[in-house]
């Protein structure tokens, strides 16, 4: 249910009549709940805005049949709080959408966040004024709060996409998106039903859907490497056992190259004989999950190497899949292992041993258009009840671009990231004071474990903010050389690895029109968080920290 601003610690108002406040987060996932925590600590007024019916972000839109993590739950949760961890108890190795949910509802319940969050609001522009050094927050009902700094919470992966195909709309029965699930979920029994993907979100529901159609017809357009997740629910006293292993655990993670604390082997596979190589494949991917991406040192840097472990994968598909035809279907050849976003899953390769499944290879023979019965490639026309999209999202830009962001001259983050995004750190951008990015283009995000990612802006966002409070500081703004240099070093690292070469949403190649630019930081996240922690050390070095205008 929709909450007002009542509760709100307002100092004052703004022309328009909305609150002004010392800071605006846009979004109430992860992110956006940890901000809110920090923030109210540090003092400052704070409001959340969010564009859901509730809290959770991801977890709350992310409702498709199978949705689950594949970061191990006890990574996979705030650090901020030793009760917290304690009181929580994960009964899966890889937690459900539903149950992650449920903590994140928690968490806001927990400390009391709730009042400071207003949903079903979408910010739709901000603007920085520069006499008055700070920035108007609106919706498309007008201004709803003016704040001196303004952070971004708004996910990575949270701007949903449904491709163009000619007669999109026309369809008579159901659509879905992955993204945006119905909240009381869908009855597919008896149904025929295409699935248009074969992502992380396609590979975790197909074998789900599977199950309860009648028919199911999936559309892939590049088949993936899926490794198993060998999810079990976690035997009695496990949990408890992971719990007392948590500081040691979480610093681990801190310091490791993804985030969490993989089992990384330090032997580059071309130096390894066959057998090791064998034996090392197997034994990683008997461990599940992510872990194969850890299996050599040099599986994302050297091709040779890529190439065992892409074999491997290969081998494993044609073991299970009975037909040759499908199989070969099924079997990645246009892309290196890892260089898309590896997905997890259960039971996917063997779905396709069902009768009631059918595998369309949209290369062969292309969606010409959705029709009102169904889809017609240019082979044949298909009916169905239900079409599912889990054709992704607009990743790392598309929900902050979504935003009308306008800084110093009226200068449109739009324009400014027409090439490409530009942001110093992956969490400031030069001429847009005072505004911080959550997981931002150029920093580890989305190739990493995003709450150990998550944990690490927040806190050195509120740090940030803490130094500017404490000396007066009006603007804290990212200089443009130190900006140029920041995404010129992210392009660099990125171009040691093979991530770049790979069409995937790294790198925008799934929307089209969209600048070809591998966004993430390849960095690794420990050594990215010692940079910040380096650069926050230098009093912000890179950073122009300004005394108000009329101290000036
Ligand atoms: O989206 P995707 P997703 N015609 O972009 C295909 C995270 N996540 O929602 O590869 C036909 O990966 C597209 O084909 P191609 C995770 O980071 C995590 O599945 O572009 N097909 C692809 O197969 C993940 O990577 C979990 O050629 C079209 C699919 O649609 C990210 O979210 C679970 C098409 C889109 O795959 C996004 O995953 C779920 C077209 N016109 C998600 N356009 C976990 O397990 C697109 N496709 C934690």
């Amino acid at each position: 249910m929709a909450n007002t601003l009542d509760h709100s610690p307002v100092r004052d108002q703004t022309k328009h009549g909305a609150p002004r406040l010392d800071a605006v987060i846009v979004g109430a996932g992860f992110s956006g709940l940890y901000l809110a925590y920090r923030l109210r600590k540090l003092g400052l007024s704070v409001r959340v805005f969010e564009a859901g019916g509730d809290v959770g972000g991801t977890w709350y839109w992310n409702r498709y049949p199978g949705a689950r993590c594949d970061i191990e739950s006890l990574d996979y949760a705030f650090s901020f709080e030793r009760e917290l961890i304690d009181d929580w108890n994960w009964t899966e190795r890889y937690a459900k959408q539903s149950d992650i949910l449920a903590y994140l509802n928690h968490v806001a319940d927990r400390f009391d966040l709730r009042r400071l969050i207003t949903l079903d609001t979408r910010v739709t522009a901000l603007t920085y004024d520069e006499g008055a050094e700070t920035w108007t927050v609106a919706t498309a009902a007008g201004v709803v709060a003016s704040a001196t700094y303004v952070i971004m919470a708004t996910g990575c992966l949270s701007a949903a996409r449904i491709p163009d195909f000619p007669g999109r709309d026309t369809f008579a029965g159901a659509t879905y998106h992955t993204g945006n699930w119905p909240h009381g979920g869908v009855d597919f029994a008896g149904q025929r039903v295409a699935v248009i993907g074969t992502g992380s979100s396609g590979i975790q529901s197909i074998p789900i859907i599977a199950e309860a159609a009648a028919q199911l017809t999936v559309f892939q357009r590049t088949p993936n490497f899926v490794a198993p997740a060998w999810n079990h629910v976690l035997a009695e006293g496990a949990a408890a056992e992971l719990r007392a292993q948590y500081p040691t655990r979480r610093d681990a993670n801190r310091a490791s190259f993804f985030g969490v604390d993989l089992p990384a082997n330090p032997k580059n596979a071309v130096d390894c004989s066959p057998d090791e190589q064998q034996e090392t494949l197997e034994r990683y991917w008997a461990m599940g999950g992510l872990a194969m991406l850890a299996c050599f040192a040099d599986v994302i840097i050297n091709a040779e190497s890529n190439k065992i472990v892409a074999d491997f994968v290969r081998a494993k598909i044609r073991a299970v899949v009975t037909d040759p035809e499908v199989a070969q279907r099924l079997t990645p050849t246009n892309h290196t292992y890892g260089t898309k976003r590896p997905p997890v899953g259960t039971d996917y390769y063997e779905t396709y041993n069902r009768e009631n499944v059918e595998l369309i290879d949209v290369n062969a023979t292309p969606i010409e258009a959705i029709t009102p019965t169904g889809i017609r490639t240019s082979e044949r026309d298909f009916a169905f009840d239900s079409i599912v999209y889990a054709t992704g999202f607009d990743a790392m830009t598309g929900a902050l671009l979504a935003v009308d962001i306008r800084g110093v001259d009226g200068q449109s983050l739009r324009e400014k990231w027409a090439a490409g995004p530009r942001a110093y750190l992956g969490i400031a951008c030069a001429g847009f004071p005072n505004l911080f990015l959550v997981t931002g283009p150029g920093s580890p995000s989305v190739l990493s474990n995003m709450v150990t990612s998550i944990e690490q802006h927040v806190d050195w966002i509120t740090d940030a903010i803490a130094h500017a409070r404490e000396r007066g500081i009006a603007r804290f703004e990212a200089s443009r050389a130190a900006e140029d240099a920041w995404v010129e070093h992210v392009n660099v690292v990125a171009h040691y690895t093979l991530y770049p070469h790979t069409d995937s949403w790294y790198t925008g190649a799934n929307i089209p029109g969209k600048p070809r630019i591998f966004m993430p930081y390849i960095g690794g996240v420990g050594a990215y968080r010692e940079h910040c922690a380096k650069i926050a050390a230098k009093e912000y070095e890179g950073f122009v920290l300004t005394a108000p205008a009329s101290v000036a």
